[in-house]
């Protein structure tokens, strides 16, 4: 059996790229984010980057279904799609669906995602927030939220193995409206900060190392074969 240096290598890089936490926490494929920056993805409400209709590429958002689509870099995370009419995504915040707890690496995608059918006619803000094994982390999308319901685009794809499913979430469900909530020093504040943690150590419980074992295995039978 021979294997080429090259797809040896492929391989590696490959197994590093899913075990490094630092390499991505998740990404938005749609609709298409507003900017994604991989340090600053704990920024809320939109990992740091601020929406700006007149240059943000806006998309439709169908208030019957539309697709929300990500890549989880995280074996095992909790979400929250959620979406506002507040142009400055900062306030009035309505969950779309229960927090969900996907477990599987990869592509994950809610097909017919609704938003109230009022909506319809207005600019918004979708809001996608992964409470990560690092954080608590956000992007979100421009939208125009519009009558109907969409046949979910190509990129809206689940990776073999990975399954999502309802749970709760405290980090998530009592999120702070505004990023000046997580900076003050108040008494609710605290309240959720000993919320995350607990959380944090609820999911940390998850083999996350086994995973990255597994992944290191196979990255070794390659180099033995
Ligand atoms: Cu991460």
């Amino acid at each position: 059996m021979s294997l080429s240096l090259s797809s040896v290598t492929a391989v590696a890089f490959l197994a590093l790229a899913m075990i490094s936490p630092s390499a991505a926490h998740f990404l938005l494929n749609y609709p298409p984010t507003i900017g994604f920056d991989d340090s600053l993805e704990s920024t809320p409400p939109c990992g740091s980057f601020t929406v700006m209709f007149s240059t943000d590429n806006v998309t439709d958002f169908h208030v019957t279904g539309n697709a929300i689509a990500v890549t989880s870099i995280h074996p095992q995370a909790t979400w929250l799609f959620r979406a506002t009419l507040d142009l400055n995504a900062t306030t009035n915040w309505t969950s779309l669906l229960p927090a969900i707890q996907q477990t599987g690496l990869g592509d994950y995608c809610e097909p017919e995602v609704t938003v109230p059918s009022s909506w319809a006619g207005q600019k918004g803000v979708i809001g996608v927030v992964q409470d990560s094994p690092d954080g608590i982390l956000f992007q979100c999308a421009a939208v125009n939220f519009v009558v109907g319901n969409q046949a979910p685009p190509d990129i809206c794809k689940n990776a073999t193995g990975l399954s999502a499913t309802y749970t709760a979430d405290m980090a998530l469900s009592t999120l702070p409206a505004t990023p000046a909530a997580t900076a003050s020093g108040s008494g609710t504040s605290t309240a959720v900060s000993s919320t995350k943690s607990e959380a944090f150590s609820l999911k940390t419980a998850y083999p996350y190392s086994l995973v990255s074992s597994v992944v290191w295995a196979g990255t070794v039978v390659f180099f033995l074969a």
